[in-house]
């Protein structure tokens, strides 16, 4: 028995990583439905990949990187194309198959994905990614274990102090998190399972993050990038989760509150917010792939609520150039 039941009434895992579903070993058709194509490439009929097995697609796989948006996911893969063959101008790499629910790119040994906004969809795109690469490792969960590692590149909201502090730093930081937090500060990941509560711990892997933040080196990024090695805040909505007063509804709470709750946040070690890092963290413990969080921050959440478009051109990318460059030390492109 892999879980135990507490008497307190939620279920925590007795061992990490967990053992994959013996369902996927049993070679009957398995469709990824939001990828649209199935564990024998089923699906992809009239595509550049129709008569290619997943082993053939997929099985040099070393990296997969995510974002939220498909033009971000479009615009990374790009990146990655030029750079690894070298290449200057325009280049569109074509995501593979459909794109309704997510737009998923290839270059060499890199995924570029986008997996929406929040933990539920990137929770869908997790469960299929993963066994699509554990089909595409020849079902071999070592060799996808081994193998493989997920990044999530993204943006999010900064908390942090004041101009003077070693910690004061502006918009376009990014941080490099150490595990992601749910709502209450706490290094934990719910997840419902027939109405039961099961609970996960949310560690980010720790040579993968160190070896991130190691590629932050000013000749490659371009310029040196503020990185903060630090928690991050999985939240379930943008506004009032994150302790919002710009949403649709009169909060119910004060901006008293709001500053009350983030600075608890702040005092516990969370350094950013963002909608997916619980869920991200607590899925790479459990499937054994070591795993990373790497989000620019778009604003002081400690000074206000809204972003600042006129910003974004100079700083959104600030977390691709980090990752590029890692993926260049590590030869993955
Ligand atoms: C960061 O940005 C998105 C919301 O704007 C969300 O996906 C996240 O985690
Ligand atoms: N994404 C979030 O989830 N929160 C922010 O404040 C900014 C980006």
């Amino acid at each position: 028995m892999a879980y135990r039941e507490r008497t307190i009434g939620y279920h925590i895992p007795d061992q990490l990583p967990e053992a994959v579903n013996p369902w996927m070993n049993m070679d009957i058709s398995d469709f990824l439905y939001h990828l649209w194509f199935d564990n024998h490439g089923k699906g992809l009929e009239g595509s550049w990949y129709e008569w290619k097995t997943l082993q053939e697609v997929f099985g040099d796989v070393t990296h997969v990187c995510m974002g939220g948006s498909p033009d971000r996911a479009q615009r990374f893969a790009n990146t990655l194309h030029k750079d690894t063959y070298n290449i200057s101008g325009n280049i569109t790499v074509d995501p593979i198959w459909k794109t309704e629910r997510f737009s998923l790119h290839k270059v060499w040994k890199t995924i570029s994905v986008s997996h929406g906004m929040g933990m539920s969809s990137m929770s869908i795109l997790l469960h299929e990614v993963s066994k699509m690469l554990y089909y595409a490792k020849w079902c071999d969960e070592n060799r996808l274990r081994d193998e493989v590692s997920f990044i999530r590149m993204g943006t999010s909201g900064g908390l942090w102090g004041e101009e003077g502090e070693w910690l004061w730093v502006k918009a376009g930081t990014v941080v490099i998190s150490e595990s992601g937090v749910d709502e209450e500060g706490e290094e934990r990941n719910t997840v419902w399972k027939n109405g039961q509560r099961w609970e996960y711990p949310t560690k980010l892997d720790e040579d993968l993050r160190q070896q991130i933040s190691a590629a932050n080196i000013t000749e490659e990024v371009g310029k040196k990038i503020n990185t903060v090695l630090w928690k991050t805040m999985g939240s379930g909505c943008f506004y009032e989760w994150q302790g919002r007063v710009d949403g649709f509804f009169d909060p119910g709470y004060t901006e008293e509150d709001k500053m009350k709750y983030l600075q608890e946040l702040y005092d516990k070690g969370v350094r950013n917010i963002e909608m997916e890092s619980g869920y991200f963290a607590a899925f790479c413990l459990r499937a054994g792939i070591p795993g990373a969080i790497v989000c620019v921050a778009l604003l002081n959440r400690l000074q206000w609520d809204q972003v600042d478009a006129s910003i974004l051109p100079d700083i959104s990318e600030n977390a691709e150039k980090i990752v590029l460059n890692y993926l260049r030390k590590v030869q993955a492109i």
